[in-house]
């Protein structure tokens, strides 16, 4: 932990003038800002050394006091500032930013509390704090000196920003993440420490540093807490105060063309209290207009959706805001009425226009506010921005439908190969006699048709090795032994019902009954891999959870099957254990109902390290397939299309009972096969897919899907015992990955709604 302590501590001195020139350079022009709670950075220092180049060195210097720097970086904890893909998204966004030189500042909390840390209790999740930075955390760099105050009606707090440097690769630019972490506005109240009202002084202090404790466990659920839209606003508008002061200093006191030098990108709702904080700033600190305000307003902010499920639009009670900032309320209720105003203008009918308003009876609609404030709206892939606007934001494209716009993900290719699959990366290079790949992605392409079979053995040795590290790692991790000579199938993300890691689970008690019936059938051995958290108050996502132990159990322990089934659930899926799996996967699951998923990222990540997609056409996946095409991805399932009418008279009954396997897998849930130590969790799982709820019975089609996804699944396994052709399909994936690197991503971003240009320091 020291030697980790001091190298980090020599990495962040090496950069600091660069990183203050960045900043001097950025705050003179144009600057985009990119509003997030959640920032999923992960592990820094690999990354800064390897953007740095400093990879060789710094492991030659810890080899001559005898220290494995391998070992030094395994130290390091994950700042897991984040719940999943959203979070995740904003690291890669950070990482590609830098890399373009494009002057772009990431701003959220600091929380203390980063996400939970799992743990199993013979199969259940359990919960634990994750103190992340308690031990001292060299990659954030404390600006007492730059603190702004954040007013609530009934306490004031001190918002401190603390900045992590974001290297990019091959460049001296280093941008900026600043979080900001709530302080009381006293160090300590020493009057009231003397007095009656000791214990009063430090029950406030707590209540203030409450507001950055801990993050929310919640992906793609709404929990309108108070203490949410507290955080909500307090990186809102700290970092508003911020940007407003850095403009006045460089443009002067004038704020009419403050959209002029700045934009802000709203990361799903959870920052859109930012759009009414602007609007009392310019109005009442700085006199203006209200036209002349919203008209600043609404040339400054871009809005992202990240999700079609109706539980993730955030709704506050208007009663939160008047008690917290009465305030930002009157100017929500302005908002409203000049809404309702402009709809009856453009003669909207009064049922859309109560559908639509920012306010209804006692409720803020987040995501409204946002549509209606910002002067770009985009969805995350090419699906999900067409569903978005048919759809969920339907109303709002009818009137703006220029606003509308697709900004498919991407994820890093440093992280996510370069750092994470040296072996690859290095064939790579080889292959291309040159290290651009690792800035220009899209290079490989060219590839894809001129290697010879030299190439594709290669990759079949490097996937071998990769895996063969892998099972090492899962061995001392997990305690089970898995053999690299399997087929390794990986499914790795939130648990969410719409996610269907429950079909996985009947796939592979399927596959473990027809083995029982039948020990002779030939099938090749299979690693069946899971990685994912339920968030703590999501209890069929712990029921799901709970009976994948319980297969994993049953599969793992019968020496009948020869160990043709192995099971394996890597407990606290974070970052750094992603960066473990993805190199040794051979199939990506990507299996949720299709129009669900808005994009999904982990799908890219395993396509650039040579894992083939088994999926449904949902999000990200229609436009992996479309770069690979039919060959190279295993696609099955209903199609978004098929099931608005299959769902229409949707029957699981008739499922369970006609398709072969089905009831027995079922059945399992409830016939003493699996455990669940009394719960009900197993019969409740039975009845969610069997009978009618108030949404339906079966929401995501599980026993709909089932036998495509067995054919599909049974079809790809026995694929992979031709080699050959197997390490083409592979090779195919990784070399038309180029468009799928956040690169590509911000790129887009950069020329199309931030209009930035880059910025490079020298
Ligand atoms: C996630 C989406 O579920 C996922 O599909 C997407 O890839 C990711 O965001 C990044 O865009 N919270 N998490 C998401 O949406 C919300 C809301």
């Amino acid at each position: 932990m020291e030697v980790w302590q001091g190298l980090s501590a020599s990495v962040v001195g090496r950069i600091a003038d660069d990183w203050q020139a960045t900043d001097a350079a950025y705050k003179a022009g144009r600057q985009e800002h990119y509003f997030s709670a959640e920032f999923l950075m992960g592990r820094a220092l690999l990354n800064n050394l390897s953007n740095l180049g400093l990879v060789d060195e710094a492991r030659g210097a810890l080899a001559s006091f005898g220290i494995d720097l391998s070992q030094v970086l395994e130290r390091e904890p994950d700042a897991a500032l984040g719940n999943g893909g959203l979070g995740r998204l904003a690291a890669c966004f950070l990482d590609s930013c830098a890399t373009l030189e494009l002057p772009v500042t990431g701003y959220g909390i600091l929380y203390r509390y980063g996400l939970f840390k799992q743990l199993f209790d013979n199969g259940f999740q359990t919960e634990h704090p994750d103190p992340w930075m308690e031990e001292g955390y060299p990659f954030v760099i404390r600006r007492e000196e730059q603190q702004r105050i954040v007013r609530y009606a009934d306490m004031w707090v001190r918002a401190i920003p603390h900045d992590m440097p974001i290297t990019g690769y091959g460049t001296c630019n280093v941008g900026t993440l600043r979080l900001w972490k709530a302080e009381p506005m006293e160090q300590f109240d020493y009057q009231a420490f003397n007095s009656q009202h000791f214990t009063d002084a430090i029950v406030e202090r707590e209540r203030t540093s409450d507001i950055s404790r801990v993050l929310y466990p919640n992906d793609t659920t709404f929990e309108g807490k108070v203490l949410r839209v507290r955080q909500q606003y307090f990186f809102c508008s700290a970092s508003l105060q911020e940007i407003v002061d850095n403009y006045i200093e460089h443009h002067g006191e004038d704020l009419t063309n403050f959209a002029r030098y700045n934009s802000i990108q709203l990361n799903d709702t959870h920052p859109v209290l930012s759009i009414p904080e602007l609007m009392r700033i310019l109005l009442d600190e700085h006199g203006m207009g209200w036209d002349e305000a919203w008209e600043v307003v609404t040339h400054t902010f871009a809005y992202t959706n990240h999700t079609v499920l109706a539980e993730a639009l955030e709704k506050w009670e208007m009663q939160i805001f008047d008690r917290l900032f009465p305030r930002i309320s009157e100017i929500v209720r302005e908002i409203d009425r000049r809404f309702r105003e402009d709809m009856n203008k453009r003669g909207l009918d009064g049922q859309t226009i109560e559908y639509m308003a920012p306010v209804s009876g006692n409720q803020v609609r987040m995501a409204w506010i946002a549509c209606y404030a910002s002067y770009s709206i985009n969805g995350v892939a090419a699906l999900h921005t067409e569903i978005i606007k048919r759809e969920t934001l339907r109303e709002w494209h009818a009137i703006w439908p220029e606003r509308f716009n697709n900004k498919t993900n991407g994820v890093t290719p440093r992280r996510w190969l370069n750092q994470c699959n040296p072996r690859l990366a290095s064939l790579l290079t080889e292959v291309t006699s040159s290290d651009a790949w690792v800035k220009d992605l899209s290079v490989l392409a060219d590839y894809t048709d001129s290697v010879d079979d030299s190439v594709y053995d290669r990759l079949n040795e490097i996937k071998h090795a990769n895996k063969a590290d892998f099972a090492a790692w899962v061995a001392e991790r997990e305690g089970v032994e898995i053999d690299p000579d399997a087929i390794f199938d990986v499914q790795i993300k939130r648990l969410h019902e719409y996610k269907r890691q429950l079909l996985n689970a009947f796939y592979i008690l399927d596959l473990y009954f027809r083995i029982k019936g039948d020990p002779t059938l030939d099938v090749p051995k299979r690693v069946f891999v899971f990685g994912a958290k339920a968030a703590p108050g999501y209890i069929r996502a712990k029921a799901i959870i709970k009976f994948i132990s319980e297969v994993a159990r049953l599969v793992n322990n019968d020496e009948g099957i020869d160990d043709r089934i192995k099971v394996v659930f890597v407990h606290n899926y974070n970052v750094s254990p992603a960066e473990h799996i993805i190199p040794a996967a051979d199939v990506s699951e990507q299996i949720s109902m299709a129009g669900k998923e808005a994009s999904g990222t982990s799908n890219m990540k395993f396509m650039m390290n040579g894992a083939l997609t088994l999926g449904t056409l949902d999000g990200a996946n229609v436009e992996i397939r479309d770069a690979v095409g039919d060959d190279n991805a295993y696609i099955f399932g209903a199609t978004e299309e098929q099931l608005t009418s299959l769902k229409q008279d949707y029957d699981p009954r008739w499922h369970y009972e006609n398709v072969s396997g089905l009831k027995r897998v079922i059945d399992a849930l409830t016939d003493g096969t699996l455990d669940d130590n009394g719960s009900g969790w197993f019969h409740d799982l039975r009845q969610s897919l069997m009978e009618p709820g108030w949404e339906g019975p079966d929401v995501y089609y599980v026993l709909g899907d089932f036998e495509s996804y067995r054919d599909v699944k049974d079809k790809m396994a026995a694929d992979h015992a031709d080699a050959h052709g197997w390490a083409r399909k592979t090779w195919v994936n990784i070399t038309k990955s180029g468009r799928f690197s956040s690169d590509r991503t911000i790129r887009d971003y950069a020329e199309q709604v931030w209009r930035l240009d880059p910025t490079p320091i020298r």
